[in-house]
């Protein structure tokens, strides 16, 4: 058994996530496919369940007390995810359907505010096609131009081509700050450090980070930065992006409708104050409210804990998929978190993970949504388990049992 020296015992916490329960294709389900959208504990779903049961109304309209209430869980949700992320106000918080709907609305509107003919846009190799193709379709329109951060072979940005691309054309940095399909931990703080030098903001996608580390916004001195719920033990459809208020305040709003505006005519609108600017139409409140819970449950377990956890999770996923012949494991950086990636000769990754459903493992298979980042493999896909907290090393001794007994049946 993994040792835990923090007093969480993973065991227990287990127990909170009912679906681990199920079986999948007659066996007992091994769920190794977090970094796609993590299971919920009782508490969330309990919470959803609560609101339409009881507090059901819409929220900021009704002077009745149970749009009041509704209104009061709702903002505290942007409470929970402000102190979460430790933003500096609740300006600052924005909620969003997902990490894509954060990275589209900056890009959009950053971007018809910000972007001219000649500007540039500075990604890095290993984005999820989230990271690239809101930014494509702005320097499109703008006539700016998109370039990439190149990467090594273990999955690590060359951050020497990172000072050589910080010119003075580039308007915005986005990188991810823990790659979804080679695990790579980013240097986010010197990227921001670097780019803040030049007086370039950058945006950070945080959808594979929250899940697995603390994150401050402050401290990273980020001046955006968006997660997704799902991913983080809360529901589908709700996400948030952090934006400083500076850079918020300057920016046009995103969706137009109700909520968002202070005064309309027909001939002008005038705009909500932050954080409503960014927040047209009727919410998702429930989701708001549930990801509180979700929050309240990732600190009862706290940060420390979580990563202790699946850092020994990873190593010995990783030690035992090297002792298979045949097995490379795509991405090796020196700071991981929570993913890995592999190819077992001669095997498409799809046959792979259809015989590992087979037997009740759930892994990812493809391209993860980066497609550039196989290309630059030469590679087709891979097949990725990713990790959370709840998973334990009797998931990863499955994993590795399976994955042998495909290879003598494909190999
Ligand atoms: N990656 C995966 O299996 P949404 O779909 O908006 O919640 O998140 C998009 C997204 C953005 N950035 C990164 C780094 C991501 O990993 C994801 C989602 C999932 O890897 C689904 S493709």
């Amino acid at each position: 058994m993994i040792k835990v020296p923090i007093a969480v015992d993973m065991e227990k916490v287990r127990a909170d996530f009912p679906l681990l329960n199920r079986e999948m294709n007659g066996k007992p389900i091994v769920f190794l496919d977090s970094a796609a959208s993590s299971q919920k504990p009782q508490a969330v779903i309990d919470q959803l369940d609560a609101y339409y049961k009881q507090q059901n109304a819409n929220v900021h309209r009704g002077v009745y007390q149970l749009s009041q209430e509704a209104t009061t869980a709702f903002e505290k949700g942007r409470e929970l995810a402000k102190s979460f992320i430790n933003a500096g106000s609740l300006k600052e918080v924005i909620f969003v359907r997902g990490t894509t709907e954060g990275i589209n609305l900056v890009a959009s509107s950053f971007g018809r505010k910000f972007l001219q003919a000649g500007d540039e846009v500075l990604i890095s190799a290993m984005e999820h096609h989230s990271n690239i193709v809101p930014w494509q379709m702005i320097c499109e329109e703008r006539g700016a131009k998109l370039k990439v951060i190149p990467i090594n072979e273990a999955g690590e940005l060359l951050m020497d081509e990172f000072d050589q691309l910080l010119t003075e054309k580039v308007k915005i940095v986005a990188v991810t700050h823990v790659s979804n399909t080679l695990g790579t931990i980013n240097p986010v703080k010197e990227i921001i450090d670097k780019a803040h030098q030049k007086g370039v903001p950058v945006l950070i996608d945080g959808a594979q980070a929250i899940p697995h580390m603390k994150v401050d916004v402050q401290e990273l001195d980020a001046d955006f930065y968006t997660f997704s719920g799902h991913k983080m033990f809360g529901p589908t459809g709700i996400g948030v992006l952090y934006g400083k208020e500076e850079w918020l305040e300057q920016m046009p709003p995103y969706h137009g409708g109700g909520e968002m505006i202070e005064t309309v005519t027909f001939e002008k609108t005038t705009y909500n104050e932050l954080p409503h600017k960014f927040e047209a139409g009727t919410p998702d409140i429930s989701g708001v409210i549930a990801l509180g819970t979700a929050i309240q449950y990732m600190q009862t377990i706290g940060h420390e804990a979580i990563q202790e956890h699946e850092h020994e999770l990873l190593q010995y996923a990783t030690e035992q998929l090297k002792q298979i012949e045949g097995i490379r494991i795509i991405g090796t950086a020196e700071q991981k978190a929570s993913v890995v990636s592999f190819l077992a000769e001669g095997i498409h990754p799809y046959d792979l993970g259809t015989i590992l459903d087979k037997l009740g493992i759930a892994v990812r298979t493809g391209h993860h949504c980066t497609q550039p980042l196989m290309d630059w493999y030469g590679i087709p896909g891979t097949v990725r388990a990713s990790l959370a907290f709840y998973n334990n090393k009797e998931d990863i001794d499955k994993l590795i049992e399976g994955v042998k007994r495909a290879i003598k049946m494909l190999g």
